[in-house]
């Protein structure tokens, strides 16, 4: 690939888009790149490596936690911390949210919602998995301790949001509210370059992604669609195709790239929805929003207009092509 922009240069050249020109968030993105980078070579190696392994923990959500869980939200956490441009941090490996003590962190403004390696459980398998981030600007006074509610804002204050794909190759993905670009990871250079500027999800789609196996449990506005995208009909192209990862980094991706809807409901196991409000739902919606898709959590609820209550808070997910997901919030109007 010739050296098209790389991260570095785009973020300095847009800084003056950003609603704070001193280059605080850029340090942000910087710090992010680097541990990403460090993830990367990690991920890369995870058969060779015993790093791939459960260690034997479980994280705040009950689930087995693996090496690389772990390794990846030290080494965000640390990257973060050092720039001295992030006062707290709050992580799905976390059961609270992590102050930065050091006093230029606590005069520093945004905060940092991760989910440091998201489908974690596929690495085993050398599937895709992911980083997700997302940024605001802290709620409370600067040059004091982060509290709670610095972390449990609506999506819509989001300053900043992306994600990582560790798969074929190493992506970042995100949006400073200014539209979404993709930067491909050039390891033999250790740059991401911009490879897929201004990001858009198609209007429609023939893509969805859900894990029938979970049909039984669902509810039926959700059972009427997965059967409108089976339909026999030429004319609205159904049937659709179903793909489904089990990485909601790379579903999304895949959508985003070719069109398509991506749809973790409420169900009878998970009574709120499996897939978490503020680092996986808020910044996966902010880009799909900023990508001319949609997000919501039912029917004419967006995700971000959404209060968050508690840290590690479960909500019904549905993103992606706005025809598609019109679509699917017409079933759950008539069907519940
Ligand atoms: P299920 C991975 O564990 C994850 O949090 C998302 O990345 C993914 O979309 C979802 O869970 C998959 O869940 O229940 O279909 O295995």
């Amino acid at each position: 690939m010739e050296i098209t922009t790389t991260l570095g240069e785009f973020i300095v050249a847009r800084q003056s888009e950003y609603p704070d020109a001193s280059g605080e968030l850029s340090a942000l993105f910087s710090a992010i790149r680097l541990a990403s980078k460090i993830v990367h070579r990690e991920v890369n190696k995870a058969g060779l490596a015993d790093i791939s392994d459960s260690v034997g923990s479980k994280n705040v959500q009950g689930e087995e936690q693996k090496k690389l869980d772990v390794y990846a939200n030290e080494k965000f956490k640390m990257a973060l911390a050092a720039r001295g441009v992030v006062c707290g941090l709050a992580s799905e490996e976390e059961e609270n949210f992590v102050l930065f003590e050091e006093a230029l962190n606590m005069n520093a403004k945004y905060v940092v919602l991760i989910d440091p390696l998201d489908g974690s459980s596929n690495i085993d398998v050398n599937v895709s998995v992911g980083t997700i981030f997302s940024i605001y600007r802290r709620a409370s006074p600067t040059g004091q301790p982060v509290v709670k509610k610095d972390f449990l804002q609506p999506g819509n204050n989001q300053v900043a949001a992306g994600y990582v794909i560790y798969g074929s190759s190493t992506m970042m993905v995100f949006t400073t509210g200014n539209g979404v670009n993709g930067f491909t990871y050039d390891p033999s250079l250790g740059v991401y370059c911009l490879s897929h500027p201004n990001m858009q999800f198609p209007d429609h789609g023939r893509i969805y992604s859900i894990n029938e196996g979970n049909y039984i449990r669902f509810r039926g506005g959700v059972k009427k669609f997965i059967k409108y995208c089976q339909e026999e009909d030429p004319e609205t192209q159904r049937p659709y195709t179903s793909r489904y990862i089990g990485s909601l980094v790379s579903d999304f991706h895949r959508n985003l790239i070719k069109g398509g809807i991506f749809l973790y409901p409420a169900s009878s196991q998970y009574p709120e929805g499996k897939l978490r409000l503020l680092y996986e739902c808020n910044p996966m919606a902010f880009l799909a929003e900023q990508a001319g898709g949609r997000a919501i959590v039912s029917e004419s609820k967006s995700v971000l207009d959404l209060v968050p209550t508690q840290m590690h808070q479960r909500v019904p997910f549905f993103v992606g092509s706005r025809a598609l997901v019109d679509k699917l919030e017409g079933f759950l109007h008539d069907y519940g």
